[in-house]
Parts: structure tokens; sequence; C-alpha cells
């Protein structure tokens, strides 16, 4: 029940903020009880909220000496009952003019006999894509991506996304960030993606400037047998 009433107060929310008048003033659904849900993570650009979560229940990777995209420093994934909170963190600002993006890349189903997206992780399976700016160039804003469904050939790999059908649109609040790329936290709310998320799924996190990859995590080091440091993507239980 939680979820119908997180979900509700968000309702009301969206309604408050657009109309003014009395109808839209009115509690949605009529709930006393107040059960909404509060995550641990509070999107302000303050990290001292990740200090405090249950080590155990993060996913982290850390940048592999040698990786082949090695911009990000680190990032963590921890899943609550209602988002998927990430923070991130690169070596160095961005480059003035150059746009920087973040894509979440969601094998959202925890399966490999849907999605694709192969060869940038080990495992591939990635069923949507969520894509945003959080600097465009030249400042930096909070992150609210489209989300687009794979359309490629299952394990294909390749940037086979539709922005046409059974996407949701940039700019629909799907998501929301805060800080720079020397430490940027983001929250998606699970629940208004498409995505069919299982209670373990596994994603990876890239970075790209001016659209070219710039940190994917997690990775591994470049050796001859694997020349593109490939490792597996990020295993998230939901902490519910
Ligand atoms: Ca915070
Ligand atoms: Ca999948």
């Amino acid at each position: 029940m939680k979820k119908l009433f997180a979900i509700a107060a968000m309702a009301a929310m969206l309604f408050a903020c657009g109309d003014n008048n009395e109808e839209g003033k009115k509690p949605v659904g009529g709930d006393d009880e107040g059960d909404v849900f509060v995550s641990p993570i509070t999107i302000d650009g303050d990290f001292a909220d990740w200090a405090g979560l249950d080590a155990s229940k993060v996913a982290v990777a850390e940048n592999a000496e040698g990786s082949k995209y090695g911009g990000l420093k680190l990032v963590k994934v921890y899943a609550d009952e209602m988002y998927v909170n990430v923070y991130l963190e690169a070596y160095e600002d961005v480059e003035a003019g150059k746009p920087y993006h973040v894509n979440l890349c969601f094998n959202s189903d925890n399966s490999e006999l849907t999605g694709g997206y192969a060869g940038v992780w080990t495992n591939a399976g990635v069923d949507y894509l969520a894509q945003g700016w959080i600097n465009d160039g030249t400042v930096y804003g909070s992150y609210d991506p489209g989300v687009y469904p794979w359309v490629g050939e299952v394990g294909g790999d390749g940037w086979n996304w539709s922005t046409t059908e059974g996407q949701v649109d940039e700019g629909n609040g799907v998501a929301k960030g805060a800080g720079t790329v020397l430490g940027y936290e983001i929250q998606l709310t699970r629940e208004m993606t498409p995505c069919q998320w299982e209670d373990t799924f596994t994603m990876g996190v890239s970075l790209t400037k001016e659209w070219g990859n710039f940190g994917v995590m997690p990775n591994a080091t470049c050796t001859e047998e694997d020349p593109d440091g490939l490792a597996p993507q990020f295993v998230i239980t939901i902490d519910k």
C-alpha cells in the first residue's frame, strides 16, 4: 500500500503545483495516514546522506586503472522502495562548451533474453536507456532524462533505442539531479518509467562528453584478452 499512498501524494503535489483553485487543493485519495515514502537520499547536491546508507545495500564501482573509458572515478547505486539513486564522480570538472550527458542502462527485468546493448559490459540484456544532460555546455542542471526502449536484436549491439514508440520523452520529471560532475546525485522514479522492474536487476552507467563515451562504469583494466576492459553491470537489489 505504501506505493499507492506515495503515488497519491505525488499526484496531489503535481495537481497542487499546476492548479491553484479550490478543487486542486483538496488532497487526492483522502488518506489520513500520511504514510508517504521518504527516501534516505535527498537530491540537494549534499552527499552526506550517501554516507548514512547501509553499505551492504549500495553497489559501488571505482574506475579500474587502464580502463577504456575512465572519466568517471566513482559510481554508487542504491535502489530504495521507490527510486533508483545514483551518485557519480568524475576526476575533473566539465570542459566549457561541451555538453555532458548521463546514460543509465537498465536491464530492468534482469533477463538477457530481453534487451541488448552488448559489448559495453560483459552482460547485456539492457531493456531501457535513460538519457539526459547534466551540463548543457554552459550550465549544470537537474537531470530530467528521456527513457527509451531497446529495439535492436535481443543480445545485439549498437545504439538501437526507440524515440518514437514506448518511450518517455525528456523533460517529464522521471528523474532529478543535483551537483557538478565532481559529485552529482540522481534520483529516478521507477514507476514513472515504462520498465518492468524485478526486485533484483542489473544496470550500467555512462557519462558522455559531447556525445562520446567519457566514463563507463563498472569497468575493468584493458588487457590483450579483454581489449575493451569490460566488467559486469551493477547488480541491484531493491531495498524494501
Ligand atoms: Ca543528497
Ligand atoms: Ca533484459
